[in-house]
């Protein structure tokens, strides 16, 4: 399988972090949607990353979607995401309060790193970083409550709220000035010390 996308992309590197935990072996292209543009355009139509291409050519798109997919085929035992009922509606709340901050994290870097500085408008900008705010301190109170976000393992939930809180700590760095999500914080620090989390890590360069 071909990953497609650099692991800067939290929709990606998410990707990249299941596939590890569910030990999928995979290979990466690490294409940037402001760089690669037809490039990308052959694999997904509206030019987004991530998309797996899997091993008979078949192209998936969206990291949910992908996600999807790798839980249906490698996590039989249903240890990422509980497969039914109150435990797997609690690890999907999560993992969407996850996803969703880094929805308003990118769409933050994007407006104040791809416009001219003076078609940055301020109040969009102020508004989605308290989108983010409010996500990540929902997630270091569920963060506070044990080693995991949900239960007594690793899902879903803590992949998604890690790699956004990192993506955070890139692209909105200041929103983490003087450590405001300690437990969400000791929590990418735990995983970050995990393989799937640490080969993933963004390094820029
Ligand atoms: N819902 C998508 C979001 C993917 C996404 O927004 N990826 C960004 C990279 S961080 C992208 O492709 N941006 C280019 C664009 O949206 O035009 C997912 O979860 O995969």
């Amino acid at each position: 399988m071909e990953l497609i996308g650099r692991n800067l992309s939290p929709f990606v590197r998410r990707t990249a972090v299941m596939l590890k935990l569910l030990d999928l072996p995979y290979d990466q292209r690490g294409l940037s949607t402001a760089d690669d543009t037809e490039e990308i355009a052959k694999i997904n139509p509206v030019v987004r990353v991530p998309s797996l291409v899997m091993d008979d050519g078949e192209c998936l798109i969206d990291s949910n979607a992908i996600i999807d997919h790798l839980l249906e085929t490698g996590d039989p035992d249903h240890n990422l995401l509980p497969a039914s009922g109150a435990d797997r509606r609690a690890v999907l709340r999560l993992a969407a309060i996850g996803h969703g901050v880094m929805e308003k994290a990118v769409a933050s870097s994007y407006e104040r790193g791809r416009r001219p500085k003076e078609l940055v408008y301020d109040k969009w900008v102020e508004m989605v970083e308290g989108q983010v705010v409010g996500g990540l301190a929902a997630l270091n109170e569920a963060a506070a409550g044990g080693d995991y976000l949900h239960g007594s393992n690793l899902t879903l939930a803590d992949v998604n709220a890690v790699v956004a809180y990192d993506f955070v700590g890139i692209g909105v760095r200041y929103l983490l000035k003087e450590n405001p999500y300690p437990a969400l914080a000791a929590l990418s620090d735990r995983c970050g010390a995990l393989p799937a989390f640490a080969d993933t890590a963004f390094k820029p360069g």
